[in-house]
Parts: C-alpha cells; structure tokens; sequence
C-alpha cells in the first residue's frame, strides 16, 4: 500500500489533505500498542452553601439560545467525528473553532497534519492516543488525560490510536489572540491522576481549566478559557458560576439533562447548547441515569478570523503567508523538512 491511498482518504477540516500535502514530509499510517490504564480516585468533598440556594443568587443566570445535535462525520483519516462548534451552523463560537467528539478505531487516525494560531486541547474519554511532532514531541494519552497543545507559530505532528478497539475523545479547538498566534508551540498534558476534582450532594466535577467548587486547575490558558466535565447522579442538581462577559456553551456526553430553566425540555447526549449571557448556569438531571457533559467558557477575542483548514489567522495575507511558510519549511515549519511520522 503506497502513501497515495491516505492522501486521497484523508481530509482536513473539509478541504482535500492533498491540498495540504507537505513537500518534505510524507503522511503515512502507524500505530503503537499501548496498554489502557483505569483507575478510580476519590473526589474531594467540599463544604459550600447549598446548591439550591446558590441558584437564588445568579442575577442573571444563563439560559439554552442553540440546540444542535452534533451528527457524524468524517474526518482526517477514516476517524468518525461528531463536531458540535465549528459545523456549519455553528461555524465559530469566539474563542472557540471545533468541539469534535471522535470515534477511532486503528488503523484510522489523524495522520501528519498542521497548526497554526490556535490550541487543542484533547480530552480522552475512552481508550489511548498516541501523538508524535516534528520537533520529536511524542505523548500517550489514556482516558481521562488531557494534552493542551498551543501549536502557536507552528506545529506539524500525528494523533494516532493507541489501543485496540474503540477510541473516543473530546478535541476543542481555541483561537488565539493575534498577539499569541505566533507564540513557540507548548505541550501541558495533565495525566488523569493529576486533575482536581470536586464535589457535593451527586455532583462530580473534574477542572480540567478554570475553577468550580473553590477548586482550581493549574493549566495555563493563553486565552483564558473554563473547561469543566461534570457528572450528575440521577435528581442531582448543579448551578456554576460563569464569567459574565465569557462565550459558553454545553456538550452532553452521556445521559440527559436540564439545562438553564427548571421546566425547559431535556436534553439528551451528543447534543450542543449555546448558553445566553449570564452570570451562571443551572442543570438538572431529572432523569434515573448519570448525566455528563462539559461546559467550557472563554473570553472571546473579538478580532477578525482568517481560516484556512488549519491554519486559523487574522487576515487572508496572513493565511498566504502561513501556506507559503508551510509549503517552504520556514518560520516555524524549519522542522518539517526531514520529519515523517513513526
Ligand atoms: C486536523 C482534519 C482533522 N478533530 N479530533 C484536519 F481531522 C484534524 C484533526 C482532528 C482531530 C484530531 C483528534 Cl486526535 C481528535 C480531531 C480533528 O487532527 F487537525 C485537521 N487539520
Ligand atoms: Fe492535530
């Protein structure tokens, strides 16, 4: 099998890979055999006033203005994702682009691909994925990880399965501001182990950015972002503080759930909420099956966006100049010219 068969399979956030097709580096297939890793951690128990009468002091709580089912699709290589913020009727959600939640099993993936101007932060639910770079970066990734990946100036690098079987995950990809596009890449990966959790009266949440409960998370966002998982027992109730001015919006993973008004239809999984303004958000689970979803928050930027597959700019001159520094190996991609995946 030569490599032509993937460039024809593969394509990049809906344009041909082909188009993106380095001259140096070649997209080809592999894979690694990791072994998944489960455990189980206690959460933190927190004393804080009562979940109800929190509810009473939003001033302004937020409501559900967008409800979209988030349908399959393909993308990259033979991977199935279901992409709630960036599908056409949901094109941007500053500072947000895509929410995909993929589905992978070997021998797809996202092979050799790359990034300029924003972060992704890959959130496994399920199985492994193993990532490798250009600059010799190489990562496994188990569920409940997370890797928040700032690909800045310029990132060319592969995110493959690691497991056998079933893969599933969530990938959110975040805009940066024009003052940090073209900031060095940086890798934060935050083992499953190492986030903070909190909880009261049959809610769980796990603070993979931003604060919930009194707890906070020690990754740094560029563009200052909340990405919270939370899970629900049946009848439990949860009412989050958000920042009044930030984009945030709702991706049911599991379950069903109320969301922003008491009497308002549930929601079930795979679904997208845009949230209203506001300085909160209530849920309920009303239903007798646990409800997890992520609620994820971020100041928008307010500036233009110049999006080319991956490369995501301010302006079209911009988006050239990135095609070319792309196609010539240089300010950023220097690394590009030998590499290929393993
Ligand atoms: C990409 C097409 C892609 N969603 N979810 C084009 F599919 C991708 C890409 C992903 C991706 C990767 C993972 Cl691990 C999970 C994803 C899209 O890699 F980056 C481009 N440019
Ligand atoms: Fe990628």
């Amino acid at each position: 099998m030569g490599p032509t068969k993937y460039y024809l399979a593969v394509s990049i956030a809906g344009l041909p890979y082909k188009m993106l097709n380095h001259p140096c580096a070649h997209v080809y297939i592999s894979r690694k055999i990791n072994r998944n890793s489960s455990s189980t951690y206690p959460y933190q128990k927190l004393k804080m006033s009562s979940a109800s009468h929190e509810a009473s002091v939003f001033q302004n709580p937020r409501f559900v203005v967008k409800n979209i089912l988030a349908g399959r699709q393909s993308e990259g290589d033979g991977a199935v994702v279901r992409r709630s913020i960036g599908r056409p009727e949901l094109k941007y959600l500053d500072p947000f682009l895509i929410l995909d939640e993929f589905y992978v099993s070997a021998p797809a993936g996202f092979p050799d691909h790359p990034h300029r101007g924003f972060e992704t932060v890959t959130y496994m639910l399920q199985g492994a994925f193993t990532h490798q770079d250009f600059a010799g970066h190489e990562g496994t990734i188990r569920a409940g990880d997370v890797q928040w990946m700032t690909a800045g100036r310029g990132i060319i690098h592969s995110e493959m399965p690691a497991g056998e079987g079933l893969q599933t995950g969530l990938q959110l990809w975040i805009n940066l501001s024009s003052k940090d596009k073209m900031v060095e890449p940086n890798y934060q990966e935050l083992l499953s182990n190492d986030i903070k959790r909190a909880g009261i009266d049959g809610v769980q949440v796990k603070i993979i950015a931003g604060e919930s409960m009194g707890v906070k998370s020690p990754v740094y966002t560029r563009t200052p972002t909340m990405f919270l998982d939370f899970t629900l027992q049946s009848k439990a109730e949860v009412h989050q503080k958000i920042p009044e001015s930030w984009n945030a919006f709702v991706y049911i993973i599991e379950g069903e759930g109320v969301f922003g008004s008491l009497n308002s239809s549930p929601v079930p999984a795979h679904h997208v909420l845009v949230l209203s303004p506001g300085d909160g958000l209530s849920v309920w689970n009303k239903s007798s099956k646990a409800l997890r979803f992520a609620l994820i928050g971020g100041e928008p930027l307010n500036e233009p966006v110049a999006r080319y597959g991956p490369f995501v700019m301010n302006t079209e001159e911009e988006i050239d100049q990135t095609i070319q520094d792309y196609q010539h190996c240089e300010n950023g991609f220097e690394m590009a010219k030998f590499w290929k995946s393993q």
